[in-house]
């Protein structure tokens, strides 16, 4: 076949699709680009979102929070970011629901059904940070193609499902498992039917540890839709592409998994350092896995007045990937020096940390609060851009605000 001949085909097959879809044939060809209106349903992802939630993309849907919306201990679903690669599923058969295991270090294929989840196996409650690894993207120099995430890419939700891990277990995992890799239902832009826009996975350790979850609920509800309702896999800590939403496959692989955006560049830095601006070749990248030390100041909104005297009550967030923050600390002059916030501990493994801090200017004008937090492996953020890299991922730099005393 030509290309040319199978290009008409393929769009014929969709064309073909949207008919059944919206329920009736496309009677005038549909240009090239374009969704039907009708379901054109992906406008629903602002749905119950605050208003002042920040669209950095409506196509595919990539909204972050301002630093000040993420202020809750658990974040609410109204203040979640969105980073969708595709269309959400247009159709979502909650009945007919299924989670397959497979792949070549499967013992065995299994099939489960969602009530099967629920009440054959034991379920789990936990928070769980998800950092997209392109937040804080747009903070480097030169810049870097993608959506332009400035601090709101994170969330810390509680997550309710099964652990991965006894799932896995009960398919029977295979002594050369390396890696699982999930599958969604979402769309992918080209609406080609069956090919698929984003499939990650992680190495077979991180997929047995406790927190991994395969979860039902967020917050005690369901997971709204733009989430990944009815299911959707939770490994916190990692960038949150691995965090599979409409999950409706899970391979165990015998390498590592090679779906759409584990290949290439995707979700990888340079193994080695490299000048800004260089981009080295593929062979030199390696995988994204635990994300960096990080912290935000939630509390208050830059640009907050105070009078000369009174006493700033801060507070925010801190977390550190796979490990834990031990210290979190702010300064109001540049760095030259720091005073230690008080920081609590996890609700659980991979949930983000709570701090508060109480601070004094000395007089009247214009300072900027920097938060600066450390891991327990003694890694801190850095206050200027860190190291570069050429697809803009994991920039932890510290999270400023502007505070002017008056
Ligand atoms: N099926 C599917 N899962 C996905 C994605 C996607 O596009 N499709 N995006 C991933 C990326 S890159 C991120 S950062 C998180 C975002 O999760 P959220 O939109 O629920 O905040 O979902 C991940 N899981
Ligand atoms: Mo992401």
């Amino acid at each position: 076949m030509r290309e040319n001949d199978r290009r008409r085909f393929i769009k014929q097959s969709v064309l073909g699709t949207l008919g059944t879809l919206l329920g009736t044939e496309v009677v005038f060809a549909i240009p090239e680009g374009y969704t039907p209106l009708l379901f054109d349903n992906d406008r629903d992802a602002l749905k119950g979102k605050s208003t002042e939630m920040v669209v950095l993309n409506d196509r595919p849907w990539n909204v972050e929070a301002p630093a000040h919306l993420l202020d809750d201990a658990v974040t609410p679903a109204e203040k979640m970011f969105i980073r969708n690669n595709g269309i959400v599923p247009e159709t979502i058969d909650v009945k007919g629901w299924t989670l397959t295991i497979n792949g070549e270090s499967a013992e065995t294929k299994k099939v489960y059904t969602l009530d099967d989840l629920k009440k054959k196996f034991k379920p789990y409650t936990y928070q769980l940070t998800l950092e997209c690894g392109g937040n804080g993207r747009a903070g480097y120099f030169p810049s870097t193609a993608g959506n332009q995430w400035t601090n709101g890419g994170i969330s810390c939700a509680e997550w309710t499902g099964v652990r991965l891990r006894d799932i896995l277990e009960d398919a029977g995992i295979k002594d050369d498992a390396v890696y699982i890799g999930y599958y969604g239902k979402d769309i992918h832009p080209s609406r080609e039917p069956g090919k698929v826009v984003i499939s990650r996975g992680v190495p077979i350790k991180k997929a047995l540890e406790d927190e991994s979850l395969i979860a039902w609920a967020m917050n005690g509800k369901d997971i709204p839709v733009v989430h990944g309702y009815p299911l959707r896999l939770v490994l916190g800590g990692w960038p949150a592409s691995v965090s599979g939403k409409w999950l409706h496959t899970i391979s165990i692989r015998n390498k590592v998994h090679d779906g759409p955006k584990m290949t290439g560049k995707s979700y990888k830095v340079p193994i080695h350092p490299v000048e800004p601006g260089v981009d080295p070749p593929e062979d030199q990248f390696r995988i994204i896995e635990s994300m960096p030390v990080k912290s935000l100041i939630t509390y208050p909104q830059t640009g907050a007045t105070l009078d000369l005297g009174k006493t700033l009550n801060l507070r925010g967030h801190a977390w550190a990937g796979d490990l834990e923050v031990k210290q979190l600390e702010i300064s109001i002059d540049f760095g030259a020096t720091w005073q230690k916030a008080s920081l609590k501990a996890p609700k659980n493994r991979l949930a983000w940390q709570h701090w508060t801090a109480e601070v004094k200017f000395p007089k009247q004008g214009y300072y900027e609060v920097w938060a600066r937090a450390t891991d327990s492996q003694g890694v801190s953020q850095p206050m200027v851009m860190p190291q570069w890299n050429p697809e803009g991922y994991i920039n932890n730099s510290c999270h400023r605000i502007a505070v002017k005393v008056v």
